[in-house]
C-alpha cells in the first residue's frame, strides 16, 4: 500500500513555493485518503545557526500553516522530527552506509555551505541521510516535494538499494519521488530565474502564507516581468522566466495546467493578468493566514497535536527501527 511521506523545514517565512510545491499537493494526498505523514523537520533546521526562541515559534507556525492548508491531524500524521527519536536513530545507521563522495555532490550542500564549506557544519553535509531515514523510517514509498529535493531523492534511493545490497535483504523500499503540477519550482518575483526562498533577503521576492490580502496584491502588481503581452501558446514562454513564473503560479491556484490558462488569457497585458493572479491569490491564501493567525493564538493546542502526532508516528517508525539493528547485528535484550 502507498505511504506518504514529507518534511518541511521550520526556518520561518513559509512562502507560496513551500505552499504550491509541497503543503497543497500534500493535501490533496490526503484527501485521496493515501496514509499520509507530515513532519516539520526542525533536526534539519539547525544545520545552520536557528535561534532557539525563533526554531520553537517557526515550528509552531508551521504546524499552523499545515493545518491551514488542510491538513487534517486526524486523518494525517503530523508532529515535529526532533519527538520522534527514532529518526536520528536510523539516520546514524544509514551515516554509515551513505558514501562521503554522495554527501559532497550534493548541489544544496555546495550552494548552503558557499566558498568556506571547511567551515560548514557536519550536519549540513550528513543533512540528506538524516532526509533519507526520516522517509525510510516509515517505509514510506512516495515523497511528494518541489523540484529542488529531486537530488536528496535519488540519494535516499541509493542509501535504500546499498543497504538492501549491503546486508543482503530486500527491507527498505526504493522511494518515488513525486515532483508533478505547474508549480514544482516557483521562482522568485525578483528575479524568474532564482526559486522563490524563505532566505532570501527581498521581501517582495515572496509572497509569505501570512501575508494579508494587500501584500498579496502588492507584491504581484509589483512583480517583475517584461513588456510583452501573454502570447497565445504555451511555447512563447519559453525564454520568458518572469511571465511563465506567474501563469504557472495562477495554473496552480486555480487548478488548471498552464496550457489552459494560456488560452483563456492569450494576448492580455500584465496590466490585466496581474490584477486577475491578484484576485486569485487573495481568494486562496488569504483564508489559510487569517487561519493560521487565529490557530497561533493557542500554543497548547498545537503542542499537543505535534505530540499526539509523534506518538502515531512512533508506531509506525519502532518496529522499523527494531527490524533494522536486527538486520545489522544489534543486540536488543
Ligand atoms: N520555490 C519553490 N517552488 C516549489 N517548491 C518549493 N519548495 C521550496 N521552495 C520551493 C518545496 O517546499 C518544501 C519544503 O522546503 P524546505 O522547507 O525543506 O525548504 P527549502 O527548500 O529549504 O525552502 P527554501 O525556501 O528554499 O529555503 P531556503 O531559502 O533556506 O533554501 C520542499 O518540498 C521543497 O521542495
Amino acid at each position: 500500500t502507498p505511504r506518504v511521506f514529507s518534511g518541511i523545514q521550520p526556518t520561518g517565512n513559509l512562502h507560496l513555493g513551500n505552499y504550491l510545491g509541497a503543503l497543497k499537493r500534500f493535501a490533496d494526498a490526503q484527501n485521496k485518503g493515501i496514509q499520509s505523514i507530515y513532519c516539520m523537520v526542525d533536526l534539519h533546521a539547525i544545520t545552520v545557526w536557528q535561534d532557539p526562541a525563533d526554531l520553537a515559534r517557526a515550528t509552531r507556525e508551521l504546524c499552523a500553516g499545515f493545518i491551514a492548508a488542510g491538513i487534517d491531524p486526524e486523518k494525517s500524521i503530523l508532529f515535529n522530527q526532533s519527538q520522534v527519536p527514532e529518526h536520528t536513530q536510523l539516520a546514524w545507521i544509514f551515516n554509515c552506509v551513505a558514501r562521503l563522495g554522495w554527501m559532497q555532490r550534493m548541489t544544496q550542500f555546495k550552494d548552503k555551505a558557499g566558498k568556506n564549506a571547511q567551515n560548514a557544519s557536519l550536519g549540513l553535509l550528513a543533512y540528506p541521510a538524516l532526509m533519507a531515514a526520516d522517509i525510510l523510517v516509515y517505509h514510506a514509498t512516495h515523497v511528494p516535494v518541489g523540484e529542488d529535493q529531486k537530488q536528496h531523492l535519488e540519494l535516499t534511493r541509493d542509501i535504500a538499494i546499498k543497504f538492501n545490497h549491503d546486508y543482503g535483504v530486500d527491507f527498505f523500499p526504493i522511494t518515488e519521488p513525486v515532483i508533478e503540477g505547474a508549480a514544482t519550482r516557483v521562482m522568485s518575483f525578483r528575479d524568474g530565474t532564482k526559486k522563490m526562498s524563505k532566505s532570501d533577503p527581498s521581501d517582495m521576492s515572496r509572497i509569505n502564507l501570512t501575508d494579508d490580502a494587500d501584500a498579496i496584491a502588492k507584491k504581484i502588481r509589483k512583480a517583475k516581468t517584461d513588456p510583452e503581452p501573454l502570447p497565445d501558446s504555451i511555447e512563447g514562454l519559453e525564454d520568458r522566466p518572469e511571465a511563465r513564473n506567474l501563469v504557472n503560479i495562477y495554473a496552480a491556484l486555480a487548478d488548471l495546467t498552464p496550457e489552459q490558462v494560456i488560452a483563456e488569457h492569450a494576448g492580455q497585458q500584465f496590466g490585466a493578468f496581474k490584477p486577475a493572479l491578484a484576485d486569485l491569490a487573495v481568494a486562496k491564501l488569504a483564508p489559510i493566514s487569517t487561519e493560521m493567525s487565529r490557530l497561533m493564538q493557542d500554543q497548547g493546542e498545537i503542542d499537543s497535536i505535534l505530540r499526539r502526532g509523534a506518538d502515531r508516528a512512533r508506531e509506525i517508525a519502532t518496529p522499523i527501527l527494531q527490524k533494522t539493528y536486527d538486520i545489522t547485528g544489534m543486540i536488543r535484550s
